[in-house]
């Protein structure tokens, strides 16, 4: 049986690059698990704090992203849906493993590198042995609370965006390092593996460059789950595309286009082949491709929005489900930790 696992950040409402880059396959993981398969799917708060938030906001986006959840079809009933918060076995355990991990390690991690690259105002592969000043431990050991997130419950798949491999990699090192340093009957821990979707990453709609994100400043950058149509018409009507007749796929020459066929594609037509969807534009222009692609986005997020609506304001209900979802998720991290503190000697 597989021990899925899975998190999101409460940052905000999730968007089409969250969405489709992730927690669709969320959705049809825990539709076509076998019943021996286990879920679990976490907001982590504790990473959200590696940048500055604001503690009203903060509070409001968790309830957020729990409606989020539930109103794209997760079932608490089959899934353990939890605020990574309110399990401590995870800071436990991040604790232990950051006192395993290489330093160098976490210095070559590209989120890392990147902020340090934006901190400094410089380019990422200059931005790897220069003073850390002005960035703090936390986002430096994410990788690290990361590893512990999914470890805790020594989950095998992982599915999360392409953004995320990088991260992945470096929790199967801190496994296997724990596994060697560590050693029981047996090994403690799974080498956990990365369960992509066919839609991996979705970038910006006004900077074609970089990954769609909650965080960035321009709102009209991202579509989010909870957009109404008008919005959702308008954000496609003003991406950045080229001034290249016709429509072809080309990531590399027309990212602005291309990444309009790859949402197309994974919405419209459950994750057509993207050459496909391009195929059907064959002497169109991107008035045509906005058209379809905003009835695309539109039909795609009509149910969620509206379960959002109501689930938002059943806020006792939210609760519930957080603290149901939490008492399953410590009694099942909680059989981890007794093994972990007994091999590295603090039972
Ligand atoms: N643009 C994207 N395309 C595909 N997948 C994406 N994911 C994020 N952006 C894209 C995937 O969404 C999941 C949840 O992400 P997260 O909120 O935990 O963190 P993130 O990757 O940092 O997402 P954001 O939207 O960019 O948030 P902020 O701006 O707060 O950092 C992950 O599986 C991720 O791969």
């Amino acid at each position: 049986p597989r021990v899925i696992f899975s998190g999101i950040q409460p940052t905000g409402i999730p968007h089409l690059g969250n969405y489709l880059g992730a927690l669709s396959n969320w959705v049809k993981l825990q539709n076509t698990a076998s019943p021996s398969d286990e879920l679990l799917f976490s907001i982590v708060g504790w990473h959200a704090l590696t940048l500055p938030q604001d503690p009203q906001k903060l509070r409001e986006a968790r309830m957020d992203i729990l409606a989020v959840l539930l109103a794209i079809g997760i079932d608490p009933d089959r899934a353990v849906v939890f605020h990574q918060d309110h399990n401590p076995n995870h800071t436990e355990l991040a604790w232990i493993f950051n006192c395993i991990t290489p330093m160098g390690k976490l210095r070559r991690m590209t989120t890392w590198k990147s902020r340090l690259a934006t901190s400094r105002n410089m380019g990422e592969e200059d931005a790897v042995d220069v003073d850390d000043g002005g960035l703090n431990l936390g986002l430096f050991a994410y990788p690290v609370l990361q590893a512990a997130d999914i470890l805790a419950y020594r989950a095998t798949h992982v599915p999360v965006g392409d953004d995320q491999t990088q991260h992945l990699e470096l929790c199967r090192v801190i496994a296997d390092q724990f596994n060697r340093n560590f050693k029981g009957m047996e090994k403690l821990f799974p080498l956990p593996i990365q369960l992509n979707t066919p839609s991996k990453r979705i970038l910006s709609l006004r900077d074609p460059t970089s990954k769609m994100s909650k965080s960035a400043p321009d709102t009209s950058s991202r579509i989010l789950l909870t957009d109404p149509p008008s919005t959702i018409a308008n954000k496609i009507r003003s991406a950045v595309t080229d001034s290249i007749p016709g429509i072809t796929y080309d990531p590399v020459n027309r990212p602005g286009t291309a990444n309009l066929l790859t949402i197309l594609a994974a919405c419209n037509y459950d994750n057509e082949d993207v050459q496909e969807t391009a195929g059907r534009y064959v002497g169109k222009n991107h008035g045509a491709l906005k058209k379809d692609l905003t009835e695309a986005v539109v039909e795609l997020l009509k149910r969620p929005r509206e379960k959002f609506e109501k689930l938002r304001t059943e806020t006792g209900y939210l609760e519930q489900i957080a603290q149901a979802g939490a008492e399953k998720a410590r009694s099942r991290s909680e059989a981890t930790m007794v093994e972990v503190r007994k091999r590295v000697g603090l039972a």
